[in-house]
C-alpha cells in the first residue's frame, strides 16, 4: 500500500511485464432473422413466431410487423447448434404449407 509501482516504474527498471489473460471464451451466439415476402400469410408467420420462438401474441405481431415493413427481423439469439435448429424448422414447417418463407441465421 502506497508502495506500488507503475508499469511505468517497471519498465524502467528494465523489469519484464506479464499480462494475464483470461482464456475462457464465451461461445459465439447467433441471431436468426425472418426475410419478408409477398406471398406467406401474417397470420401464419405469427403462428411460427410463438412455435418456434416461444414469442407471446403481441410479441409475434409486432416482430411479424417489423418483417413486413423492414423486409428482415430479428426471432432470437441462440448457440449455433439452437439457431441452426430453429432455422430449419422454420423453414421445414414453411415447405410443407407451401410458402416461400426465408429464416437465415448471422453470427452476432
Ligand atoms: N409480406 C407478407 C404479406 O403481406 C407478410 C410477411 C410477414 C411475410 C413476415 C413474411 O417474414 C414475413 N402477406
Amino acid at each position: 500500500m502506497g508502495n506500488n509501482l507503475t508499469n511505468k516504474d517497471l519498465a524502467t527498471r528494465g523489469a519484464v511485464l506479464t499480462k494475464t489473460k483470461s482464456k475462457t471464451k464465451l461461445p459465439p451466439m447467433y441471431k436468426v432473422l425472418l426475410l419478408n415476402d409477398d406471398y406467406t400469410p401474417m397470420d401464419f408467420v405469427v403462428m411460427i413466431l410463438e412455435k418456434f420462438f416461444n414469442k407471446n401474441n403481441s410479441e409475434a405481431i409486432e416482430i411479424t410487423m417489423t418483417v413486413h415493413r423492414k423486409g428482415i427481423g430479428l426471432c432470437g439469439i441462440y448457440s449455433y447448434e439452437v439457431a441452426e435448429t430453429k432455422v430449419e424448422q422454420v423453414m421445414e414447417f414453411a415447405s410443407q404449407h407451401e410458402y416461400p418463407l426465408q429464416c437465415i441465421m448471422e453470427k452476432e
